[in-house]
């Protein structure tokens, strides 16, 4: 009698018109990616210890482990993308114009990029710990027309930004350029290449922006799941070469990640827990 009316205790109550609870990807959390074989851990961690093995030995090594922090330092900021009623997460507002994007004290980041390089995608699989935030994915590109703002407590917000390039040129220059500019809240802006094609022409346009403006921003190689390593660290040298010779504001170490399997997703974390001051690292012998 006791063990029927616990176990109904524990089953998950369905109400009538209640959301069902979505459920959490196994790679969503470091608790379960610690207990796979190391080196699936190492390249679900740290993406770039797969390539290096394919990397000349005069390539200076440094510069893409600038941002290393320990396993432990991932674990803390995994805990802020965990929703709680005293740390909720969700899906704030989406403004279309400047002036409907709302004035917000805590620390912000941005992902831009072109139409379907997988902002979305990425904002998705960061927040994957909480699957009831509703982010929006598209089959079709330009479907974010609006930017999409989303809480995470009150530690910070993370905002979705409408693509360039195909058809979507208007939306970019009348919202996300002057929110580039103006937003004063605004710590980190990442800029997302597709790592499967590299970089187009329209991305250097866009770090030109991003170089006239003088915030600092980083860029996220996306899809690297797509490619084999030989065309990944050509893309991956070249947008090393871009971000040295070109650049001042930009991160030098450009992060690497896939959505759809999960690598780079717990430093990607690490790396905005710690610029928006939501945890102090402990190890930071590389970093
Ligand atoms: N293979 C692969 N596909 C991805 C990844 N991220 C996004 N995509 C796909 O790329 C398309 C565009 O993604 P989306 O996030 O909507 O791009 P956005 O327009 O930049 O927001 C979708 O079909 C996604 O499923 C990834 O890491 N790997
Ligand atoms: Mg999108």
């Amino acid at each position: 009698m006791l063990y029927l009316r616990l176990s109904r205790r524990l089953q998950p109550r369905t109400q009538v018109g209640s959301v069902p609870r979505q459920s959490v990807h196994k790679l969503a959390s470091l608790k379960n990616v610690r207990m796979l074989p190391p080196k699936k851990v190492q390249s679900l961690l740290y993406p770039f210890s797969q390539m290096e093995t394919y990397l000349d030995r005069s390539v200076d090594r440094t510069q893409f482990q600038h941002f290393h922090p320990s396993v432990e330092d991932m674990v803390k900021a995994e805990t802020l993308f965990l929703s709680s009623p005293s740390h909720k997460i969700d899906y704030y507002i989406s403004a279309e114009r400047l002036d409907h994007v709302p004035a917000l004290k805590q620390p912000e980041v941005c992902f831009i990029g072109r139409s379907n390089v997988g902002k979305s995608s990425l904002i998705k699989a960061l927040f994957s710990l909480t699957p009831e935030v509703e982010v929006r994915v598209s089959k079709t590109p330009g479907h974010t027309k609006k930017m999409n703002f989303f809480r995470v407590g009150r530690a910070f917000t993370v905002v979705d930004m409408p693509g360039y390039g195909h058809r979507a040129p208007k939306d970019f220059v009348d919202m996300v350029e002057p929110y580039l500019y103006t937003r004063k809240n605004l710590v980190r802006t990442f800029l997302l290449v597709d790592g499967s094609v590299g970089l187009q022409q329209d991305d250097l346009i866009a770090m030109e922006m991003c170089e006239e403006i003088r915030r600092p921003y980083v860029m996220v190689v996306t899809k690297i799941d797509k490619s084999g390593y030989g065309t990944l660290l050509k893309v991956l040298l070249s947008l090393q070469d871009v971000v040295r010779t070109n650049t001042m504001s930009c991160f030098p170490q450009p992060l690497l990640v896939s959505s759809l399997n999960f690598w780079g997703i717990y430093l990607l974390r690490c790396f905005i827990a710690h610029v928006t001051g939501s945890i102090s690292l402990t190890d930071t012998s590389l970093s």
